[in-house]
């Protein structure tokens, strides 16, 4: 199904009048507002292909209906999300739980929705049916280099589906790690990972990256061999310029701050970007800023104050993508919901007073430091999200939009009730 802008208009006028009033209220206290409507404008999430269903925890799945049944309904899915929001015109590939068996019509719907391809995701931390050696002992960093090899050759096939759709990144996560003590050296387990990384480098197209992610547990739950940002920076240092550290916000032990990791790798040139989500214990894989909103702001402030000191393109010079999934919400209301947060941490980071804030750090008034940052972040910026949105041709308000054109409906009448998509 495609939604059409004028019924998207039709809603929005709707909502105009009260838009207007509270959007001239925000106006008033930001300077640059123009440049800020631009930049919210310009950015864009991509959308992780393994959440247009609804997700499954390892004790059940309960299907909400009309669950995308083909890789082309996830796209669609995907343009559904971009048509109301205009913030989500691209989708990530997890291969092979999404195999782009014919590219070049895969590609021209996607492009018909304004949509392109973001990195390819590998997978090797399952095994699939048809494959030689199994993974229950790891993949890239494996004992055997005949698994080794398996795996090699697996995310070298998944680049090339990638080249064939334009994407511009190879994700790498592993799960490689172990259980117990003894269970592995970790010097020839990193060693092994370095060196079948490096094949999977030198494969590479010249104007294409490497993210490496790293996390410290699940589904090892004594050692990860790319447990943290450490050793995923020390692995894309070797590998060179192709390569860099894919932050997970999920992919930390509690109360890490990873603020300060991303103001870091910013720093190195060594931030590839994101897989947003959020968590109260684990990798729970929330959505976006349903736990930890002011974190998220946090990871923001860092972010464009270090993309602006070194001169970066806020929307193109990193990756920026959803990685949460879950299994009691309508999956494209939980993806717009994603989206909006991310939307409104940028622009809260967007207004902070950054010459006001600098002065206060430079002479150690702490109180005026946080006052500043706090005063950005208690903004109710919405009605900027909402404005870029609307100069965009999307909806004032994305979920209402949904709801009331009756979206999931008309996808279950069109896909039927019994559907499960592929993903987590
Ligand atoms: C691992 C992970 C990684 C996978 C995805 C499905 O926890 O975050 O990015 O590719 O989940
Ligand atoms: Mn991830
Ligand atoms: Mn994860």
């Amino acid at each position: 199904m495609q939604l059409e802008k004028y019924i998207i208009d039709e809603h929005n006028n709707e909502l105009i009048d009260k838009h207007r009033r509270n959007l001239e209220q925000v106006a008033e206290g930001i300077n640059g507002l123009d440049a800020v409507l631009k930049k919210l404008a310009a950015f864009n999430i991509a959308i992780p292909s393994w959440a247009l269903g609804t997700g499954g925890t390892r004790f059940g799945r309960f299907s909400g209906g009309g669950e995308p049944r083909s890789l082309e309904e996830k796209i669609e899915d995907v343009g559904v999300i971009h048509a109301l929001n205009r913030s989500s015109n691209s989708i990530s590939l997890h291969i092979p739980w999404d195999i782009p068996e014919n590219a070049s019509s895969i590609k021209a719907l996607a492009s018909q929705l304004g949509l392109h391809f973001d990195a390819v995701n590998s997978n090797t931390f399952q095994d699939q049916p048809d494959q030689k050696h199994s993974y229950k002992y790891g993949s890239l960093h494996h004992v055997d280099k005949a698994v080794r090899e398996q795996a090699i050759q697996h995310n070298i096939e998944v680049i090339n589906y990638g080249v064939q759709l334009g994407s511009k990144a190879l994700s790498v996560w592993l799960s490689d790690g172990s259980n117990f003590p003894g269970q592995l050296n970790f010097r020839k387990a990193f060693q092994n990972t370095l060196e079948s990384l490096q094949t999977i480098y030198d494969a590479l197209p010249d104007d294409w990256k490497v993210w490496i992610e790293y996390k410290p547990f699940e589904p090892n739950f004594y050692s990860t061999t790319i447990g943290d940002w450490g050793q995923s920076l020390l692995l894309a240092n070797k590998l060179g310029g192709k390569a860099a550290t894919l932050v997970d916000l999920g992919h930390h032990l509690p109360n890490t701050n990873i603020e300060q990791i991303v103001s870091l790798l910013l720093m190195e040139g060594k931030l590839a970007g994101f897989h947003f989500n959020d968590s109260k214990y684990g990798d729970d894989d929330l959505t976006v800023g349903s736990i930890n909103p002011y974190q998220l702001f946090l990871i923001f402030n860092e972010l464009v104050e270090g993309m602006d000191t070194r001169g970066m393109n806020h929307s193109t010079a990193i990756g920026w993508m959803i990685d949460a999934s879950h299994n009691v919400k309508d999956p494209i209301e939980d993806l717009l919901q994603s989206v909006q947060a991310i939307k409104i941490a940028y622009a809260q980071a967007l207004i902070v007073d950054k010459k006001a804030l600098t002065d206060a750090q430079n002479n150690n008034d702490v109180a005026l430091a946080q006052e500043i940052l706090q005063d950005a972040y208690r903004t109710d910026v919405r009605p900027l999200i909402a404005e870029a949105s609307l100069r965009m041709g999307g909806a004032l308000n994305p979920i209402s939009t949904f709801r009331r054109l009756k979206v999931r409906d008309q996808l279950i009448k069109e896909r039927g009730t019994q559907t499960v998509a592929t993903g987590l």
